[in-house]
């Protein structure tokens, strides 16, 4: 049936994203039923989206409860004053891409491929952080099968990141340093052109920055693996809109290049991209655009032996890492089947996890 789906936030690069991916997908919305909401600086403004012409809405709730799903592309604060106020009481889903509603043990954190089955009944479904939705795709397949104790991540992340702003800024930067004009920055700490900034979000007591704590707490809690030691380094660099991450990972089972490559070449909304001969791997310029996440230079660690591997993966921040997630979700809701939830072997399935929990 025709669905009412409603984008909050239209006008970013994420919102923008979704009405795409929508399309791309033929999720069950037409021009009449999609509604854009944004704030008063847009609403009343025309936006040209691939179903046509469409009008903007100033974002009221009421408004939104109107709808079946409420895909929110905005700030922490403004999903920490609606989101609940939108979906509670009968109303739509919401799938909320901040960061308002992950940690909460009673909102899901969904990657659909991985744990769909954990939406159950929640109204409110959190996508995750980008850096973790990219990993994950090609750690979860492996943390099945073998399990995953430690994971070090040093991570290359795009302009994208920090929305239009942000690749804007990187755009004018990169075009006034190449003529000699100053590199003004807003959105970065520093200037982004020809540099790289390890400084994402805001840092914690610990020394580490929110944008790696996320790695740890989300990686964790879409595995229900609380367990796992995780350590990353997040870091801006002057590439548009997909991001690249060094994994390297220690296993309780032993793993094998080979092996892996196997399970990762089956694995859902991954694509590997390994071959030494021919310069193939996984790099920003290839990413950008898939929805799957590009995996390669899968090689047996030097420090953790048969029971370790480093790899290096690469995704588009605006697709895996936001706005597809949230309609795969919203896939999920509508076809369960379609990510194997409750299927056992499936792979969202945690059958395989007894061969080395045991
Ligand atoms: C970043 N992870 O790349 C953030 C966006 N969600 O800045």
């Amino acid at each position: 049936a025709t669905q009412k789906v409603g984008v909050v936030g239209a006008t970013g690069a994420v919102g923008a994203e979704m009405i795409k991916v929508l399309k791309d997908r033929r999720f069950p919305v037409t021009l009449e039923t999609l509604r854009l909401f944004a704030s008063e600086r847009s609403a009343g403004k025309t936006l040209s989206t691939p179903y046509g012409e469409k009008k903007i809405e100033l974002f009221t709730v009421e408004a939104a409860r109107e709808c079946d799903f409420v895909f929110l592309a905005v700030s922490g604060t403004f999903a920490l004053q609606y989101a609940k106020k939108i979906s509670e009481k009968g109303g739509p889903y919401v799938i909320d891409n901040s960061s308002a509603f992950r940690y909460d043990d009673d909102i899901p954190l969904v990657v659909p491929e991985i744990n769909a089955a954990a939406i159950g009944s929640s109204k409110l479904i959190a996508n995750p952080n980008c850096t973790t939705a990219i990993a994950v795709m090609a750690l979860w397949p492996l943390h099945r099968r073998y399990g995953i104790k430690r994971l070090l991540v040093s991570t290359y992340q795009a302009a994208s990141g920090a929305g239009q702003e942000g690749m804007e800024e990187l755009r004018t930067g990169m075009e006034h340093y190449l003529i000699g004009r100053d590199c003004q920055h807003q959105v970065f700490a520093h200037p982004l052109p020809f540099n790289v900034i390890p400084h994402i979000d805001k840092f914690q007591e610990n020394g580490y920055t929110k944008e790696e704590m996320k790695v740890a707490w989300e990686t964790r809690k879409i595995f229900d693996y609380p367990h796992m030691e995780v350590s990353c380094t997040a870091v801006r660099v002057p590439t548009l809109r997909a991001h690249a991450e060094a994994l390297t990972i220690e296993t309780y089972q032993e793993i094998e290049p080979a092996q892996a490559l196997l399970l990762l070449q089956e694995a859902p909304g991954v694509e590997v991209r390994d071959d030494r001969e021919k310069n193939l791997y996984p790099m920003p310029l290839t990413a950008t655009g898939k929805y799957e996440v590009e995996v390669g230079r899968v090689r047996q660690s030097l420090v953790f032996g048969r029971k370790g591997l480093d790899m290096f993966v690469c995704g588009d921040q605006l697709l895996r890492g936001a706005a597809s997630n949230a309609v795969f979700i919203a896939e999920a809701v509508l076809s369960p089947d379609k990510y194997g939830v409750g299927r056992e072997g499936g792979w969202g399935s945690t059958f395989a996890f007894e061969h080395w929990r045991r």
